[in-house]
This record gives C-alpha cells, structure tokens and sequence, in this order.
C-alpha cells in the first residue's frame, strides 16, 4: 500500500531517518513573523510576507561589511493592483536606494542594514517574496564540499547555486522581477565561458551579469561572457529578465577554456546526464514513524543539493506494512 503525505511533513520524515549521514533539515522558504514584522534575514533565504492591510509596512535587516556587494530582491506574489516597492538604507540610516525588483549595491558602511516593503500607493494589501543574495566581499557563502557535475537540477526559489565547470542548469525565471544567483569558484588567470540560452518564454529577455569575488561587477550578457578571470575566489552572476517584466525558462552553465580550471583527463557528460527520477532513491527503513502514526517499512525519496544547507531530501512516496 502506498501513501502520499503532505509537503509539511515530507522533509523532516527523511531527516530524522539519515541524520546521523547528512545534515539539514528545513522548509525553502522562511517563515514571515506576524505583525509588527520585523526581521532579520540570513544571505540565500527568501521571505514570503504580506502586506496588510494596505498601510503596512514590513521591516527586514541584514548585516553587511563595507565593500559587500549585495542584491536584495523583491517578487510581487498575489494581490490585484499590489505594487510592494522596497526603499534600503544604510547602517546609519542614510536611505540609499528604492526599487519595485531588485538593489544591486556595494554597501557603503559596515553594519545593519534596513529595508522596508510597502505598497507602492499604499492603497492595495497582497503578498510579496523578499531576499538578499550576497555577490562579492565578506559575506559570500563558501563552496559545498560537492557539487554536482553536468546537467543538474534547478534549486528551488531562492534559486542560489554553486556551479562547476563543464555544468548547465535548467531554471526559471518567474514571476517576472525574479533573479537567480550562480557562483563559480576561479583561479586569477583562468579563462572562463558563461553561457545562456533561452528555452521558453514569450517576450522573455533573460540577461546575466558577472561579479568579480570582492564584488566588483565584470561584465554583462544576453548570451554569454569569455573572461579571463581577474582574482582568485568566488564569482557570482545574477540571471534575470531584461525588462524585469516577463518570465520564462532559460539554461545557464558555465565553463573554462584554459588555466587551472581544466577538468582532468576525459570530459564527456553523456550517460551521466541526471533526472528527478536518476535521483529518486528507494529504501528501506526501520524504526521510523510518521507525523499521523504510519510506521513506513520503505521510502522513496527525491533529494536535491543547497547551496548552504547542504541537501535536501524530499519523500515522493512510503510504503506501510499490508
Ligand atoms: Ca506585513
Ligand atoms: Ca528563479
Ligand atoms: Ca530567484
């Protein structure tokens, strides 16, 4: 007999059968506190909030260094005629910069940061998706142990994601003020391909732009960027629609032509090509009961990399004894 459980109950039911092989255990998205909500909000999470009523005016903060180049996103989710814009400012309360999308900005001071979300007009209530992605300084994240190779699985909102060299990805842009963010470990002196492709999409311009590791931007494309890589460190490239208006699916990937970055020995992706049904895992389990008392005598489960909280088990399907 198989059961299907609930997306609530799905992520924790794995954890607590391989925790002692693997280590995290948490929703994608954060949870937004309840009115007055104020926040502070980790690198890599989105936040989904409501404004509400129409008046509302939402906080969050993050902690920056001087010199940190960061992207604070905002998503319109639901609501007719709801336009949340964002206003950001500095540690020392100086107001540096609005947008209804995204703030691109190397921050000026170091300390807390705030930013604000209302209704544009202050007239209509819906909700909203918020985050900050760090692209160069001291706020980086630092690189997985592992990361996959060749064609991988697009991460789920807030798409944040380590690449190798010689790996492409499937993702999308959606709604249209989405931005996903790629990071690459280089070498000063490598030489490097970045490269996007639109898949689907109706008027849908995906554009990326690189970001050295201390943050200083690089250059931008429609299609790809050949750089030789100017520092040693992380980089990071944002992906998002020209017009911030339309989404769409696109494929990114990167790759190197020349310089420590080389892969070793043959380089063939074909036959190790992976799908959500390659990574579907089939166990049997012991000892292990569900939130509604089903005690499963197998799982199946799907599980994807995260950019910071390692990996993500998701159960498709358990079994119980007939
Ligand atoms: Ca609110
Ligand atoms: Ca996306
Ligand atoms: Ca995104």
């Amino acid at each position: 007999m198989k059961l299907k459980i609930t997306d609530s109950e799905l992520y924790c039911v794995v954890f607590l059968l391989l925790i002692s092989i693997f280590y995290s255990c948490k929703a994608f998205a954060g949870n937004c506190p309840a009115e007055p909500t104020q926040m502070s909000v980790p690198y890599g999470e989105r936040i989904t909030c409501e404004i509400n009523p129409e008046s509302d005016t939402d906080v969050f903060y993050f902690s920056g260094t001087k010199g940190d180049r960061v992207v604070a996103t905002l998503d319109r989710i639901s609501g007719e005629d709801f336009r949340p814009i964002m206003k950001m400012y500095a540690p020392d309360g100086e107001y540096l910069d609005y947008s209804f999308t995204k703030i691109d900005k190397s921050l000026p001071k170091t300390g807390i940061y705030s930013v604000t979300v209302n209704d544009n007009s202050q007239n209509y209530s819906g909700q909203y998706a918020f985050g900050v992605s760090c692209l160069g300084g001291a706020c980086l994240p630092s690189s997985p142990s592992t990361i996959q190779g060749c064609n991988i699985i697009c991460n789920p909102e807030p798409t944040e994601m380590f690449m190798n060299f010689g790996t492409r990805v499937n993702c999308e842009i959606n709604p249209g003020s989405d931005t996903d963010v790629y990071h690459f470990t280089g070498t000063k002196g490598d030489r490097v391909v970045a490269t996007l492709d639109k898949i689907s999409g109706e008027d849908f311009r995906p554009i990326m732009k690189m970001y050295a590791p201390d943050g200083e931007y690089l250059d931008y494309s429609f299609t790809k960027i050949d750089k030789s890589l100017p520092k040693t460190g992380i980089y990071s490239v944002t992906v998002n629609d020209n017009s911030q208006n339309y989404s769409g699916q696109y494929a990114f990937g990167v790759s190197c032509l020349g310089g420590n970055c080389l892969p070793n020995g043959n380089f063939d992706c074909s036959g190790a090509t992976l799908s959500s049904a390659d990574l579907s895992i089939h166990i049997p389990v012991l000892n292990m009961q569900t939130s509604n008392g089903n005690v499963p005598i197998w799982v199946d489960f799907s599980y994807q990399q995260h950019l910071k909280d390692g990996i993500y088990f998701k159960v498709l399907n358990y079994g119980i004894a007939k």
